[in-house]
């Protein structure tokens, strides 16, 4: 039996949705036009009125926007609203520049929760749940957006945040958690501590995580799935468009299902910007549809991936995507070489075998050479100090790592804990080039 929070609007046929779509984005981009000056310039200098946009088929005449015009206008300059109508401000990690900052009325609270409510129930969960939120809470989007879906689907909140692994723990034990919600690499950390704890997979009362904001891999889901005894789903989603919960795995963990009466997707080259046919590569750009307070009209999500409509036996209609196959700019570009560090992920929990999923990429350039060196933790049960068989394993990675990537990398098999644990996103690549 499939449960749905939202029933009819999660599995409504095709023509309704678009139904729907074709009426929200006439208003919404009339509604951006006049309160957006920005956006409106970018407009007029296209030649497009609000009057050329009468469906979603016209989206594409639309300017396309970017993290770059996100900076520029920061930190009021794409709101769409007047602030006293504004309720909360979120706000991206902000690694590289300045910060983007999205704001929100309570219509896009709510709007925003129903859809973490749609993802939290699509993995089985009811009011007789205790949902752990152990993604971080405050300016990240992860804590509060699940936290809000959780409270509207009526389960019992725990609203643990990041971080202190011993009190997740005890909490999860005591209080019998049983959705997990947090980093794929904190989920795996979790695992890890749950059984150096003493624990085995059956002893903890969990059936299922929600696990996103960092790109994994299928490898990555049945290492977790085993570790913490658990079905593993995935969550997507970014601060500008609301945060998680734009798209959502349902029970076939085959994909997510993007919420499209929200937002409208396109997938597009992301070197011509041009709009690719369904089923193809590309970058997935999102139009925000009802959005008030900081609704973006086809931004660029720098994330790749494809888009499937095919039947989903689950019975909801919205499109699915694959997992973003990393960022296009999270791509190091190697000796020439594009590499994914999602590519290093695989081969090493493919191999498994006493290699844990704790790895770090170290990329340098020497003498205008780069180099590519890959640290990987060995679990204790595999840890040796016979130099023969590390250095037989370190030559099967790297071998494994040559035919999929096509360049050579440096392996070094490093002590079990010497690569410290993430409880958000995980840093995997240390770049030291100045590029
Ligand atoms: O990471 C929102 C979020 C929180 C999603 C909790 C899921 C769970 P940002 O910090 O703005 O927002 O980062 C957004 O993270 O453009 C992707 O590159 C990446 N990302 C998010 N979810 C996934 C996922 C949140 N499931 C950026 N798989 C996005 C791969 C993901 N990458």
């Amino acid at each position: 039996m499939q449960n749905y929070f939202q029933r009819e609007i999660e599995t409504a046929p095709r023509e309704k949705i678009l139904e729907i779509q074709n009426e929200k984005i006439v208003k919404q981009v009339k509604y951006v036009y006049e309160n957006v000056k920005y956006y409106r310039d970018l407009m007029d200098e296209k030649g497009v009125t609000p009057d050329d946009i009468k469906s979603v088929d016209d989206i594409k005449k639309l300017p396309l926007l970017s993290k770059s015009d996100l900076r520029e206008c920061y930190p009021y300059g794409l709101l769409a609203t007047d602030l006293k109508n504004c309720v909360r401000i979120q706000s991206t990690s902000g690694t590289t520049g300045k910060r983007v900052v999205a704001y929100y009325t309570q219509h896009d609270v709510d709007l925003w929760e129903e859809c973490c409510a749609r993802a939290i129930v699509a993995v089985g969960g009811t009011n007789e749940d205790v949902c752990h939120v152990a993604y971080g809470y405050g300016l990240f989007t992860g804590g509060a957006g699940i936290h809000g879906g959780s409270h509207k689907v009526g389960c019992l909140t725990l609203p643990m945040s990041s971080g202190n692994t011993d009190r997740q723990i005890q909490f999860m034990m005591d209080l019998g958690s049983t959705i997990l919600c947090c980093t794929p690499s904190y989920a795996a950390y979790i695992g890890e501590s749950l059984k150096e704890a003493g624990y085995k997979p059956e002893d903890n009362k969990l059936k299922a995580g929600i696990f996103g904001a960092e790109p994994w891999t299928e490898e990555m889901r049945k290492h977790i799935e085993e570790s913490l005894g658990i079905k593993a789903y995935d969550i997507y989603g970014l601060t500008e468009i609301s945060g998680p919960g734009v798209a959502f795995e349902c029970s076939e963990q085959s994909g997510m299902h993007i919420n499209e009466d929200h937002f409208y997707v396109e997938i597009i080259d992301p070197d011509t910007g041009e709009v690719l046919p369904e089923g193809s590569k590309g970058e997935l750009v999102f139009t925000c549809l009802d959005k008030e307070a900081f609704p973006l009209l086809r931004y660029r999500t720098r994330d790749i991936c494809v888009l499937s409509r095919e039947k989903c036996p689950c019975g909801r209609t919205h499109v699915k995507m694959t997992k973003p196959m990393g960022r296009s700019d999270d791509m190091l570009i190697i000796r020439g070489v594009n590499v994914f560090p999602s590519q290093i992920e695989e081969v090493l929990l493919k191999i498994g075998n006493g290699i844990t999923p704790n790895y770090q990429i170290i990329v340098d350039r020497v003498n205008n050479t780069d180099t590519f060196d890959i640290d990987v933790e060995l679990d204790e049960n595999m840890f040796t100090d016979d130099v023969k068989s590390i250095e037989k394993v370190e030559k099967h990675i790297v071998s494994e790592l040559r035919s999929v990537l096509g360049i050579g990398v440096k392996v070094h098999l490093v002590n079990p804990k010497s690569i410290s644990r993430s409880e958000g996103k995980a840093k995997r690549v240390i770049d030291n080039r100045k590029l």
